[in-house]
């Protein structure tokens, strides 16, 4: 039951008083390293003048990474939807390609950069994430592949995935990019299918400010990628295939390697969080944290809820509004939905139709504050607000 418009929470006014955070959280806020240590590391590369073009850092980067991810290759990227655009190319994926179309705008984009239809599928209820069967029901006659996304931190029915993909001679890969110390049946995230792009963007729970990796255990793979991150240079002299700029500086790679050093740390902040909100929300009507894989397999990077407004008694706008005016900056990710958005809303109006389970969630879901920047007792005043 919901109170009046006017109340208490603690002695703060609510709903026109004084917002009950003083001090706003974001979704998204950084997780930030010790600045000293970015400083000196970065002090380093201007030292030796070497900031980019396979530098020693991106190079010592890409050693953890793949000793993180427990790959032969991590090739990393100036950002995640550039890796996500070159894995694509480099795996040869074309015609059309089933991904889910609840997930970053850029999972959709990068096949699209590349001239691959995305064909957009619906999700399983329970996991949120690509449902085989309904994988299976989407594949085309010009189908290539299959890219999957561990959506917001938790890995895919991976074995699923291969046993539709598999037979049929799809290819198969990941977008990783909320997956970063996340796995599934022990093994991390990254490992999974052909290749896994991750993304090191400031709001992930290891950033780098900006920046990307495809980790794959494919030689050949891991080869083209090199190349067409860095324009197809095979020798100081010679180009042997139309590649682009998709580098990481040696600043975006000071910073990737600072973050995991305290990687953690930053994990430590995400469980105590989850733990906090799944105590502080479990009595609440209507309100249901997304269901967790099995223990130790997120990285708990994102808070998940999903508001069913006849047993809530608000919708999830109304509760992202009211927490909007309490300081607390929650995301509706990722409405509306790729499908939903240009291109795609013109290319197929009438998509919405054959994805139920997706236009549901979109229509429910809430991200909140959690990461480095969230305490316990901003934990506590969100599910406070939320509860009331
Ligand atoms: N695939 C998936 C499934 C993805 O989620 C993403 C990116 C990608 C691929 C592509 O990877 P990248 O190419 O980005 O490496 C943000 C991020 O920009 C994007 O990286 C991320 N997913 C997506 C889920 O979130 P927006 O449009 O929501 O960003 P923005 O500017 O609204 O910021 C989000 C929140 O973070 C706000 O509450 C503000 C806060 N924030 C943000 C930044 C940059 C901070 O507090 N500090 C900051 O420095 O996309």
């Amino acid at each position: 039951m919901r109170g009046p418009a006017k109340a208490a929470v603690g002695d703060l006014a609510l709903f026109g008083g004084p917002p009950l955070l003083t001090r706003p959280a974001h979704v998204g806020a950084p997780n930030v390293p010790d600045p000293a240590r970015v400083t000196a590391l970065i002090a380093g590369a201007l030292e030796r003048r070497w900031l980019t073009n396979d530098g020693p850092l991106v190079q010592a980067f890409e050693a953890r990474l793949r000793e993180a991810h427990g790959v032969r290759h991590a090739v990393t990227t100036s950002s995640g939807t550039l890796g996500l655009m070159l894995m694509i190319r480099a795996l040869g994926l074309t015609g059309s390609v089933v991904v889910p179309a609840l997930t970053f705008v850029a999972t959709a984009h990068a096949l699209l950069w590349q001239g691959v239809t995305p064909v957009f599928c619906d999700v399983d209820p329970e996991t949120w994430m690509l449902d085989p069967e309904r994988v299976a029901a989407a594949i085309r006659p010009d189908t290539s592949g299959v890219l999957g996304v561990h959506l917001w931190g938790h890995v895919c029915d991976v074995e699923g995935l291969e046993a539709v993909t598999r037979p049929r001679g799809l290819r198969l890969a990941f977008d990783a990019a909320h997956a970063v110390a996340s796995s599934r049946g022990g093994r991390p995230a990254g490992g999974f299918g052909e290749a896994e792009a991750l993304s090191f963007h400031a709001t992930k729970v290891l950033n780098a400010f900006e920046g990307g990796a495809v980790t794959t255990d494919d030689d050949g793979l891991a080869e083209r990628l090199a190349l067409m991150r860095n324009f197809g240079f095979a020798g100081p002299d010679e180009v042997v295939s139309a590649g682009i700029n998709g580098k990481m500086s040696e600043a975006h790679a000071a910073m990737g390697l600072a973050s995991l050093e305290e990687l953690p740390r930053f994990l430590e902040a995400n469980a105590r969080n989850m733990a906090a909100y799944r105590r502080g929300l479990e009595a609440v009507p209507g309100v249901r944290l997304r269901a967790a894989p099995a223990a130790g397999e997120t990285n708990d990077h994102y808070v998940v809820i999903e508001v069913d407004r006849a047993s809530a008694g608000l919708s999830r706008d109304a509760l992202c509004d009211l927490l909007t005016a309490e300081n607390v900056l929650a995301r509706r990710y990722f409405f509306p939905g790729c499908h939903r958005m240009e291109p795609y809303r013109s290319l197929w109006p009438d998509a919405g139709e054959r994805l139920p389970v997706t236009e549901r969630l979109l229509g429910r879901v809430l991200c909140l504050p959690t990461g480095t920047a969230v305490d316990a007792a901003a934990v506590d005043r969100v599910c406070a607000l939320i509860g009331f």
